[in-house]
């Protein structure tokens, strides 16, 4: 019998008053005339409510964010009533519980303040059996401060000395709430507030099971040591005789556990360890099964069960490796039940900067695309959300690994005692939440915050005194969840000291923010881990038309076209302008047409993303993974993202997904010699036949090298050479090598229809264009002028999947 929940979701109303303004007016009163607010959607956000009344217009349509800053400014009031049923709920204790408050919010019941929170993600839980008026209407009312108002005294107060924001203004790092809501250059600026997750009643029994989580403590074989923690509530006053009795299955392979307990009154943890015989290993997508362990955690007195909730979890060991074992070297490597694993991934932000829309349906839609694009894993950035439940268990389902950053991101934030005591209660909630998830894989302190100290005036290693990231979050991290690694930033230095973008060590961030997609430092890394890498580009025409204006849609030299490339009320990153070169130096020119600069700008992003994630992959395991930034845009926009808002695929969708098959080859120019690689992330050995074409753009092809190749498990290694001079003296701007295939004789069938070639390189039709012609190949040489200008003039002749013009692919020039 799971804890009784009843929903408080109807009837809600919403109004604004200046701040301060709405206690005195008595909105907090039993008996307060709501009649004339607004109707009020919860769970949701005030924006959302103020859209769907016409009072605002929808923030992401061309500069309209404008016309709804005044928004952020005022306190927002929600009230209902609600009439609590005796027995539906029958409990010991009876409690009121807001699973979101965005941000700073006090509770008022009957007219009586009865709590307050201050953290968009922490529940809010209160104890309400004695307050409550049981069958008949009980008067609810929720103030929402200004997040810029409420913060006012703690920055007045704060005396950290060189706090400082990097995006947006200062005010946000004063609150535990979305960085990226005050304005990011992937996020507009909609500082909403709102009761934005599940708000319900709930009757608890007198013995109540508040937390369970399992973890793997040792692989062997064919044992594996478990162990379980329930973190169980005594309501009474007295000890009481308890059996705590764990039951769950996988297939045939069931596992039942039991243990008798005395519980005194409070909290106690109820520990239990066990091993099990060969169970079924959970492994992320590529190297094996996502079993999950599905079954019951019980509280039985007498026999009779008091408390029960569903488990679920997997059996795995996941480690990461942050030096060599043998040569000691640095490495970031994370290995699963003793395996290395090689990371292909992304970087997830929201699936909506109006975060309270978001439903599970969305976030499946978004994960099956990282399936689609072989991820193994996604890295949850420190300026967005922790995700909804449903994230999880859904990752927990697909094999896709969590980096979970902390919610803190490119700032110096304040280092005081009330401010490490929010981040403190943060941390055992969010570590508490999640820590039971198989697909959780390491926590991390926050987004880019270890480099901010080298970004202002401070010293660049002044990180070392983040007390936040080097003391409350590792110790919660080793308290509640001693199974994982804790970094204290992304990027950082194991070593910790210089620079923490450094390649020697750690993780990196490679940035040149989409000019130059030939740039050195993309070919010359030598990384341990790409955690980020992204290029800026156009969304897909079919959604530009969705969210700009037709005068704003070209030229894209104008403000609102501006506003949905990144530039923010603080900071202008200039990234149209970046846009603009890269497509520059891409085609030697600038586009003629918005068709134009979509493709164009579109195609560099895609031929980037393939080359980074082919390199990093040909580097396994002395680069132990890619995050390419990044899956989704969380708003329409011309950004970074390989999907946009509107789930428009661009073509660097289908670089990604290419680049990131579980087994395939890449060929390398390194020197004068194509060195051609097979990349295998599966777990068993490859071989077959390989034979490696010279192409020409009239579509004609011929065999410049063929042999039996072998590729061991979970490998990344070259299996031909071929010089450059073998291939005789060809015009390079009108020849290509096409990228070899595999024959059949090893690989089965399914595999060989989804990744063969098509025959003719000429031929175009296959939707989204990119299995046929110069892009499946390395160019002879560097890539000559006439053929990138001719490959965007012809745009017009290719069509993609969405319908939208598709180029020829030419590689970039520089
Ligand atoms: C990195 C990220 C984000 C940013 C992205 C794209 O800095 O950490 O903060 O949005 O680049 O520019």
């Amino acid at each position: 019998m799971t804890l009784k929940h009843s929903p408080i979701g109807s009837d809600w109303k919403l109004r604004h008053f200046d701040d301060g303004a709405g206690e005195a007016a008595g909105a907090h009163l039993a008996d307060h005339d709501d009649s004339a607010w607004l109707a009020a959607t919860v769970p949701g956000q005030v924006h959302l409510d103020l859209m769907a009344a016409g009072v605002i217009p929808d923030p992401f349509f061309g500069l309209n964010y404008e016309q709804c800053l005044w928004v952020e400014e005022q306190e927002w009031w929600y009230r209902t009533t609600f009439t609590p049923d005796r027995d539906e709920l029958s409990g010991k204790r009876i409690e009121l519980v807001f699973e979101g408050l965005d941000t700073f919010a006090t509770v008022y019941l009957n007219g009586e303040e009865i709590g307050a929170s201050r953290n968009m993600w922490v529940p809010l839980v209160l104890d309400v059996t004695d307050q409550l008026r049981w069958d008949q209407p009980n008067a609810l009312a929720v103030r929402l401060r200004s997040p810029f108002e409420a913060v006012k005294a703690d920055m007045t107060a704060d005396d950290t000395p060189n706090v400082n924001a990097f995006f947006s203004p200062k005010e946000r790092l004063y609150a535990r709430k979305a960085q990226m809501s005050y304005g990011w250059d992937i996020a507009p600026r909609i500082v909403s507030v709102g009761i934005w997750r599940p708000v319900y009643l709930r009757a608890v029994p007198e013995i109540a099971i508040r937390g369970f989580w399992q973890w793997t403590e040792r692989l062997g074989e064919p044992q594996v040591w478990l162990g379980f923690e329930a973190e169980v509530e005594n309501l009474g006053t007295d000890p009481r005789e308890v059996v705590v009795r764990l039951v769950a299955m996988n297939h045939e392979h069931e596992m039942e556990w039991e243990s008798a307990e005395t519980l005194s009154p409070g909290l106690t943890t109820v520990d239990m360890h066990t091993d099990v015989r060969r169970p079924h290993l959970w492994w992320p997508h590529g190297m094996g099964k996502q079993n999950l362990y599905r079954g019951t955690v019980a509280m039985l007195i007498d026999d009779e069960v008091i408390d029960e909730q569903p488990v679920s979890f997997g059996i795995r060991k996941l480690d990461l490796v942050l030096n060599d074992p043998e040569s000691g070297e640095p490495r970031f490597t994370f290995t699963v039940n003793g395996v290395p694993c090689f990371t292909r991934g992304t970087n997830w932000m929201p699936t909506d900067a109006m975060f309270a829309r978001v439903t599970p349906d969305r976030l499946r839609a978004v994960l099956e695309l990282c399936r689609e694009a072989h991820c193994n894993m996604v890295r949850i950035w420190g300026g967005g959300i922790y995700e909804d439940p449903a994230f999880y268990d859904l990752c927990d389902e697909m094999g896709i690994l969590v980096w979970q950053d902390f919610m803190m991101a490119c700032g110096l934030y304040p280092q005081n005692e009330g401010f490490h005591r929010q981040m403190r209660a943060e941390a055992e909630w969010v570590v508490r939440a999640l820590r039971g998830h198989p697909c959780l894989a390491l926590w991390a302190g926050d987004n880019e915050n270890d480099c901010a100290y080298g970004w202002g005036e401070g010293e660049a290693d002044g990180y070392l005194q983040n007390h936040i990231t080097r003391k409350v979050l590792p110790e919660v991290c080793a308290r509640l969840d001693p199974t994982r690694t804790y970094i204290p930033s992304s990027p950082f230095n194991p070593s910790g000291h210089g620079n923490p973008n450094a390649p020697e060590e750690g993780d990196v961030h490679l940035w040149d923010h989409s000019v130059r997609a030939r740039h050195p430092m993309y070919f010359t890394d030598t990384s341990k881990f790409l955690s980020e890498i992204g290029r800026i580009c156009a969304a897909n025409r079919s959604s530009t038309e969705r969210f700009l204006a037709p005068e704003d849609q070209w030229p894209v030299a104008n403000k609102a076209w501006e506003h949905h490339v990144g530039t923010v009320p603080t900071t202008d990153f200039q990234r149209r302008w970046k846009t603009d070169e890269g497509i520059r130096n891409l085609i030697g020119r600038d586009a003629q047409s918005l068709t134009e600069y979509i493709a164009a700008s579109q195609y560099g992003q895609a031929w980037c993303l393939g080359e980074w994630i082919e390199r990093a992959r040909r580097r396994k395991f002395e680069c132990g993974g890619i995050l390419w930034w990044n899956i989704f845009d969380n708003w329409p926009e011309h950004v970074d993202a390989v999907v946009d808002y509107y789930f428009g695929k661009k073509v660097g969708f289908t670089a990604v997904c290419r680049a990131s098959r579980l087994l395939m080859p890449s060929v390398a120019r390194e020197g004068d010699t194509f060195r051609v690689y097979l990349l295998n992330d599966t777990l068993e050995a490859s071989s077959g036949m390989l034979t490696v074409s010279v192409c020409d753009l009239s579509g004609s092809a011929w065999v410049a090298h063929a042999d039996y190749v072998t590729i061991e498990p979970n490998t990344s290694a070259v299996v031909a050479e071929i010089p450059a001079e073998s291939l005789g003296d060809l015009d390079a701007d009108q020849h290509y090598l096409r990228r070899p295939a595999l024959p059949a004789r090893h690989l089965s069938a399914r595999w060989w229809r989804a990744h063969r070639e098509p025959a003719h390189p000429g031929r175009r039709e296959v939707p989204g264009g990119l299995r046929g012609g110069a892009w499946a190949g390395e160019r002879l040489s560097p890539f000559g002028e006439a053929f990138t200008a001719s490959a965007c003039r012809s745009s017009a002749s290719l069509r993609r999947g969405d319908g939208s013009a598709h180029p020829f692919p030419p590689a970039p020039r520089r």
